[in-house]
């Protein structure tokens, strides 16, 4: 069995990013020597304090399926990895975030431009985390300092905070998709990527369990839109409840619906895995 989680609203609060009432079953869980990988478009820097706090020592999955950190000696069975770095073996299916940001600069330069001359649509405000300071993004997400820094240092997708008509946002992801650029709405921001998902990251990781350890099964937890892929790709999808006791619109024939917000649905779901 391999647990796949994502984090914001998720195993953690959507607002105080609390993991306190999912603690219980994740030590079981861990107990138990089952992996739990987080799967988010939180950064490395952000993954890697949480996993120390918590003492996880299963890889993980970076900025919405941009790379695989796999710790260096966790498989059995050698694989082929893009880098290593500190004690990782990485899996790149990102782009670089630099180039990213090119491309995206471009995009947003053009569709101001266009709205400014059809002011019909409204108008768009786009304030991305890199180009915020870390004051305004601990502002914007209520995260400490030190963790809105890290959540800043982002290495192959973009966080954009967008304030304006339906319409003029509409027309902004229309014309990042038609660039080449994904995008994924996590609950209160939208992240930016190159065209990588979640569920591309999860298949190829879940091949790599069951090629070291035979057959496994693998569930996955999530709040959002931006988990539907990587719901998709797991054997029992599992859907927690935001801040309004509702469940994200997802369609998927076996998703099971957890009542609960974030944590709270997260060990509800997994209590009866972790016994
Ligand atoms: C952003 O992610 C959340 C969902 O995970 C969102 O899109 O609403 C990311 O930039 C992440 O790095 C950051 O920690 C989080 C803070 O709320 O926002
Ligand atoms: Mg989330
Ligand atoms: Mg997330």
């Amino acid at each position: 069995l391999v647990v796949f989680s994502d984090l914001d609203g998720t195993l953690l609060h959507p607002t105080s990013y609390s993991y306190a009432p999912a603690l219980t079953t994740l030590r079981r869980l861990q107990a138990r020597d089952i992996p739990i990988v987080f799967c988010s478009s939180k950064t490395r820097e952000e993954q890697v304090a949480l996993r120390q706090e918590l003492g996880i020592t299963d890889p993980f999955i970076v900025e919405n399926g941009s790379a695989v950190f796999i710790p260096k000696s966790y498989f059995r069975l050698p694989f082929s990895y893009d880098r290593v770095c500190d004690d990782y073996l990485v899996i790149e299916m990102g782009v670089p975030y630099q180039e990213l940001k090119l491309k995206l600069n471009h995009v947003i330069e053009n569709v101001k431009a266009r709205l400014t001359k059809n002011a019909w649509m409204g108008t768009l405000d786009i304030a991305c985390f890199g180009d915020l300071t870390v004051e305004d993004i601990a502002r914007e997400t209520g995260l400490g300092l030190k963790a809105a820094e890290a959540a800043k240092h982002r290495e192959y997708t973009e966080t954009m905070k967008l304030h304006g008509g339906r319409q003029a946002i509409e027309f902004l992801l229309a014309e990042l998709k038609k660039a080449g650029l994904s995008h994924a709405f996590g609950g209160r921001f939208y992240t930016v990527s190159g065209g990588n998902e979640k569920g591309k990251a999860v298949k190829l990781l879940t091949e790599l369990f069951k090629l070291n350890y035979g057959a496994v099964i693998t569930t996955g937890v999530g709040d959002s839109d931006n988990d539907v892929s990587m719901l998709a790709a797991v054997d029992r999808p599992v859907l927690v409840q935001n801040q309004s006791l509702r469940w994200a619109k997802v369609k998927l024939a076996n998703l099971v619906f957890a009542k609960g917000v974030g944590p709270e649905g997260w060990s509800r779901a997994l209590a009866d895995l972790a016994t």
